[in-house]
């Protein structure tokens, strides 16, 4: 599934720009160069070695795949709470970024191979994970 938010890039004032060259790579055909690429993440996923705890009873545990040139999920929809703890557990062949595009929006670090990253939604909507890398929608969570 592609990404279908480009509009909303659209909408980011000139006076952002740093930012809207940062978000119109959202839904970009282009690959990322380093440039256009977000620099650091606000997180970084952990290393599933180095995971000591399950996730909560409560969470909402998505396993996500990324294999270099596609993604599991692809696009589908999963509805949440809000504050329910979300754990995705992310098996990558390279290392990347997870664009959350919740409010604020997050970028997340993941390493190659497993790892793990619990984030939770305070603000009801429906929330857009993609991987920019491979221009894909992973999930839409539905927060409600
Ligand atoms: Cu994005």
């Amino acid at each position: 599934m592609k990404l279908s938010h480009r509009v909303r890039s659209v909408s980011v004032g000139a006076a952002a720009l740093a930012l809207a060259l940062s978000l119109s790579a959202c839904g970009s055909d282009t690959k990322d160069t380093g440039s256009v690429r977000e620099a650091a993440g606000d997180a970084t996923a952990t290393p599933r070695a180095q995971v000591t705890a399950a996730p909560a009873a409560d969470a909402a545990v998505i396993k996500i795949t990324l294999d270099g040139t596609s993604v599991s999920p692809d696009g589908e929809s999963r509805s949440v709470k809000r504050n329910q703890p979300v754990v995705f557990q992310i098996t990558a062949a390279s290392a990347g970024q997870l664009h959350v595009h919740s409010s604020p929006e997050q970028v997340i670090d993941f390493p190659a191979g497993d790892s793990e990253i619990t984030v939770t939604f305070t603000i009801p909507g429906v929330v857009a994970v993609e991987d920019h890398d491979l221009d894909a929608l992973i999930v839409q969570l539905e927060v409600n």
